[in-house]
């Protein structure tokens, strides 16, 4: 008799960074695994970016069932360090999955898994085994940031040591760590160290990667040299592509920005943007301005006055100071709100990104083949900036320190930009590493092979 597609259920959790690769491999299990979907969607979302971006995808994916999961916020406890809203959002989800545990088991056909990001693991992981349901975690981050990870339980911070020994790997300089793994009573760090050692129980870990790009990290990982802490295999399936590629569709805002880019020669274009999740201060907006005037590069700049988009109210002129727009309209575009990156990424005008190294923009940026000047705020950032030098891919100037921790004036801004840009041969890596990337997903490609192993088991 005839094989029933797999039934998988998926749980993203709270941050852009953490939902467009949701979306993007919920959309590829239906297309290219034909596999019977449905997306589980928290409510209320911290951001406005996501409820869009939830609207947008079930409507242009009528086929994707939609769960709604209701979040009690009002009567759960928020933890103590209170900062920052996507925290408070991801300890929500986890106290409140006791109440999805039905939601799931009545779900039709039954599940044959249940995906969940990484930051719900451990709650999920519990459901998921009464259930009887496989489990897997998708981990939001790149592999080098999972090494480090998987060695927080047993991390010592102790001591003179410039760097932190991951067994297998290369060391890792202390100062590339996220600011909070100093401080074991952080949110951040016992959240993350909880859920870690629930990865276990996982039959697979999930990473938006691809083979030719961390394959060191990701040998090592596979052959369990790295830790103790017991991971399952790491199933590399990058880079993941945009979700309405397959329908064929471009966005309607973008267009504006695309006729523009049209209008500039190829690899001509510096692209600014520091992801979905930091603002950079005012007086450091400015001073990115002052660089981008000062390269004489023509720019397309993606700026942000909140870390909440519902919060961000401040005007561009107010940001950007008196008379940057007029001086500068003719070399370049300053935007505030929602674009389509990857759309911008993948345009030929495009000859290098400004980035965060948020670990979704590294990977679109590796599709494309895009050279990067790194600039991290927090978190993993570091550790995947990293990441990217090592690939040949881009520069950075770690002296820069993390966005905001010091003021970098606009001449050095400029001058780094400019030495990107000339840069011939981060161009030429660029264009290799933006080949190997379509080629992960292309006929027997890795990230290809890797998904459908996992499809081809679950069908069993
Ligand atoms: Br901003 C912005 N358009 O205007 P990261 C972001 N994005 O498409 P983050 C847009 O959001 P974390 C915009 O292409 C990427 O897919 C971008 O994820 C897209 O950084 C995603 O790069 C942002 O991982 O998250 O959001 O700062 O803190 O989790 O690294």
């Amino acid at each position: 008799h005839r094989i029933q597609p797999p039934h998988i259920a998926l749980l993203p959790c709270a941050g852009m960074g953490h939902l467009i690769p949701f979306l993007r491999l919920t959309a590829l299990l239906a297309s290219r695994g034909g596999c019977t979907v449905t997306l589980v969607t928290p409510n209320p979302t911290v951001s406005a970016a996501e409820s869009t971006h939830f609207s947008t995808f079930f409507s242009t994916h009528p086929h994707i069932n939609r769960l709604q999961f209701q979040i009690p916020t009002n009567s759960l406890t928020e933890p103590i360090n209170k900062t920052d809203p996507f925290f408070i959002r991801w300890s929500q989800i986890s106290q409140s999955i006791h109440l999805l545990s039905p939601l799931l088991s009545s779900l039709s056909p039954p599940l044959s898994a249940i995906f969940s990001d990484f930051t719900a693991s451990m709650s999920l992981s519990q459901v998921a085994d009464r259930l009887s349901v496989p489990y897997y975690v998708v981990f939001t981050s790149s592999a080098r940031f999972l090494s480090l990870a998987a060695t927080l339980p047993s991390l010592d911070l102790g001591g003179t040591n410039d760097y932190v020994e991951i067994p297998d790997l290369p060391p890792l300089a202390k100062s590339s760590l996220p600011p909070p793994f100093f401080d074991p009573n952080h949110f951040f760090t016992s959240f993350l160290l909880s859920n870690i050692q629930s990865f276990s129980r996982a039959k697979g870990m999930f990473l938006n990667t691809f083979e030719k790009f961390e394959s060191e990290t990701i040998t090592a990982l596979n052959n369990g040299r790295v830790l103790s802490l017991k991971l399952p295999p790491v199933i590399p399936v990058g880079p993941l592509e945009p979700f309405n590629v397959e329908n064929g569709e471009k966005s309607e805002t973008g267009s504006d920005y695309v006729l523009w880019l049209d209008g500039q020669s190829d690899g001509s274009v510096v692209y600014v943007s520091f992801g979905s999740r930091t603002a950079m201060s005012k007086e450091q907006i400015r001073e990115i301005g002052d660089g981008l005037e000062r390269s004489g590069c023509a720019f397309f700049w993606v700026l942000k006055g909140s870390k909440v988009d519902k919060e961000d109210t401040v005007g561009i002129e107010e940001l950007l100071g008196e008379g940057f727009i007029e001086r500068t309209k003719n070399r370049g575009v300053a935007v505030k709100g929602w674009v389509e990156q990857e759309e911008i990424l993948s345009h030929p005008a495009i000859g290098g990104f400004v980035s965060h190294c948020g670990w979704n923009s590294v990977m679109e940026t590796a599709r494309h083949g895009v050279p990067v000047l790194a600039w991290p705020l927090h978190g993993d950032q570091k550790v995947n900036a990293e990441v990217v030098v090592t690939a040949g891919l881009g520069m950075w100037v770690r002296e820069w320190g993390w966005g905001g921790e010091r003021l970098v004036r606009g001449e050095e801004i400029g001058e780094k930009i400019r030495e990107m840009m000339s840069d011939e041969k981060l161009r030429r890596r660029g264009k290799e590493i933006g080949d190997e990337a379509r080629k992960a997903w292309e006929g027997s490609g890795c990230s290809q092979k890797a998904l459908t192993e996992v499809i081809d088991a679950l069908k069993r």
